[in-house]
């Protein structure tokens, strides 16, 4: 579409009375989210940096697949895709454990059918661009850059196709341009805006595990996981039969393997078992063709800009991917705006402040989880202290079903508060820790009372016999 046209189309849809949404980054959750504004009637705007992906031959960017979840799936049910990308996804229903000798546990994620989806982040983007194309009230343009906006005027500068700035108004802007979003920038510039960003130390690489005689070279349905603290893989099926599997590791780490038998020493002795399940020529090949990619953490409050701007995903909330709810979170964002602007009627003055009340906490603690997440698994976890917690969850969970929930559980399969689900799991941790001192207070006391009313009849002590074993003993030790 040309300059003229565009301008054209906008001014037409805006006699149409509703207001005009324009949502930056047609990314997951900017898709997403403009179809939420669509079915609400608004006329929408989105606007994506990259070409058409529908459309590009070769698609780079951040992981190849993810692991969608409950709050996830229930976005999607908003907009009538669940089923499709759910029939699309691979579902996991336990994570597989792979220790350094080889052997292979698996542990069931729920007791009844529950599983994670892994998905493609290709196709999955791709389903939901073409949602929002089955609206008529949108328009979809690629290859636009936002450069900046002006939160008085609400005017947009794009970068277009043709190397021109042009400019765009709306009455409200979504920024779902991701972790190192444009839109946010004129929110720094702000009083009482908090903001930090963190790099972890930990980087990450994918690679590719082939097909095994035109099948999985492993177990489809599971979560791979190869806990070793500090160097930490994971990896998640695809439709192709192939695992994309993730490497994350200090980058100080990675700066140590240069070459090639490097490579193959570090994998032996930290994940043998994958290396004929990769393949050495394709390890090789994959681990040096990309530098290491940066895990970068951002928080900020508020999420809204006077009644013009809002911010949604990762733009809001980039966190780390130990906990496998970036998107998800994201997605959910889409649902509890759309929630509020239910409640206030549309009216953005009342629901853009609403929603940085709300969702805040919530996205703020699903941050700090995946922090701890982090933290924890680098610092102790190994395949055996992973199983061993996994185990203990279960069980707890078994003996308590109503009270003690995994956090991993009410996280990954429940729509839970993010920030209720932390207060739910100290709670927990409370009950469970004085139910041991309870329990082990009784047993002492319990054992000495039996140990008294049972005790053995035996002759009284003889001193002397005794006296002399202990110096038998002394002899012995000469
Ligand atoms: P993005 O996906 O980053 O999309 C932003 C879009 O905005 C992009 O298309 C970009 O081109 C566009 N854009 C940027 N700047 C501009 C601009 N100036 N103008 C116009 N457009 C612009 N989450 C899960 O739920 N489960 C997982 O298993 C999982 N695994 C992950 C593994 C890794 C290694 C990583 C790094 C992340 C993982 N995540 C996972 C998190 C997930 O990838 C993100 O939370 C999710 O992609 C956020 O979506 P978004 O649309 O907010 O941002
Ligand atoms: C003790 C044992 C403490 C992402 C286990 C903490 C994350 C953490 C990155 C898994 C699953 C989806 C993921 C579990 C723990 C995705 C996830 C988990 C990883 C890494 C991931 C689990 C993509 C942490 N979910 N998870 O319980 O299976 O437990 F290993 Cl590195």
């Amino acid at each position: 579409m040309d300059r003229a046209s565009m301008d054209l189309s906008a001014k037409k849809k805006k006699s149409s009375g509703k207001k005009k949404v324009a949502v930056v980054g047609g990314g997951l959750v900017g898709a997403l989210c403009a179809s939420f504004f669509a079915k609400r009637g608004f006329d929408v705007a989105l606007f994506e940096y990259r070409e058409d992906i529908r459309c590009a031959k070769v698609v780079k960017g951040r992981s190849i697949n993810l692991a969608l979840s409950h709050r996830g799936r229930q976005a999607l049910k908003h907009i009538g895709i669940e089923e499709k990308i759910v029939s699309m996804g691979i579902p996991m229903r336990a994570r597989m454990i792979h220790s350094l000798s080889g052997k292979c546990s698996p542990i069931p994620y729920g007791r009844k059918g529950q599983y994670i989806l892994s998905v493609g982040r290709a196709n999955l983007n791709k389903e939901l661009l073409s949602v929002v194309e089955t609206y008529p009230n949108t328009e979809l343009n690629f290859s636009h850059k936002l450069l900046d906006w002006s939160p008085e005027t609400g005017t947009m500068t794009f970068h277009g196709p043709d190397g021109a700035e042009r400019d765009f108004e709306a009455d409200l802007i979504v920024g779902c341009d991701g972790a190192f979003s444009t839109t946010r920038k004129q929110f720094l510039r702000r009083s009482r805006f908090d903001y930090s960003q963190t790099y972890i130390p930990h980087g990450y690489i994918e690679l590719t595990m082939p097909p095994r005689n035109g099948d999985f070279a492993m177990e489809p349905n599971f979560l791979h996981i190869w806990p070793r603290n500090t160097f930490m893989m994971i990896a998640l099926p695809n439709v192709d039969k192939t695992f994309t599997c993730t490497l994350f590791m200090p980058f100080e780490d990675f700066e140590k393997i240069t070459t090639g038998d490097e490579l193959i020493a570090f994998f032996q002795k930290h994940f043998p078992d994958s290396i004929p399940l990769i393949g050495v020529e394709a390890l090789k090949r994959d681990f040096f063709l990309l530098p290491a990619q940066a895990l970068v953490w951002v928080k900020c409050s508020p999420y809204h800009m006077l009644d013009r701007c809002v911010l949604m995903g990762d733009a809001a909330h980039a966190m780390v991917p130990f906990y496998g709810q970036g998107m998800n979170a994201g997605f959910e964002d889409c649902l509890v705006f759309n929630e509020i602007m239910d409640q206030f009627n549309e009216d953005f003055a009342a629901v853009l402040p609403e929603f940085s009340r709300v969702r805040a906490p919530d996205d703020h603690a699903m941050c700090e989880l995946a922090m701890y997440n982090y933290i924890e698994m680098r610092s102790h976890v190994n395949s055996r202290y992973f199983l061993f917690r996994k185990y203990l969850d279960g069980a707890l969970n078994y003996i308590m079903p109503k009270t003690i929930i995994p956090l991993y559980t009410m996280i990954t399969f429940t729509r839970t508060r993010y920030h209720e689900a932390v207060i739910q799991w100290q709670w927990q941790n409370k009950v469970i820790t004085r139910g041991l001192w309870i329990f082990g207070t009784m047993s002492v006391a319990g054992g000495a009372y039996l140990l008294m009313k049972y005790r053995p009849k035996t002759p009284p002590i003889n001193v002397e016999e005794l006296w002399n074993r202990v110096l038998a003993l002394g002899w012995l030790r000469k």
